[in-house]
């Protein structure tokens, strides 16, 4: 019966702790880049950012769709978010210098 008890408390300890690392530590943080705000930034961001330059949609989030980090959203941040999507930027926000 005790090594029953020792096995249930390291199951439940598991469990409590497999659990906590589920859930993300602030699911409301705007991710830079992810324009659409499902999560990931993808080309489906820079379309989406391209659409809104194109004046055909509102944007989701501004934070979001600032790539560049200055706090003006452009045809930059669609390029800068591009180029994070195919690897050549690895994080955002990117600063552009003269942007
Ligand atoms: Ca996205």
């Amino acid at each position: 019966m005790r090594s029953f008890t020792k096995k249930l408390v390291s199951l439940l300890t598991a469990a409590c702790i497999c659990a906590a690392g589920a859930v993300p530590m602030n699911a409301s943080a705007t991710i830079v880049g992810d324009v659409n705000n499902d999560g990931a930034v993808s080309l489906l961001d820079v379309t989406a950012l391209n659409k809104y330059l194109l004046g055909k949609v509102e944007l989701v989030s501004y934070d979001a769709a600032d790539a560049t980090g200055n706090y003006v959203i452009n045809v930059v941040d669609s390029l800068v978010i591009q180029k994070y999507v195919i690897g050549t930027i690895y994080s955002l926000p990117y600063n552009v210098v003269g942007e």
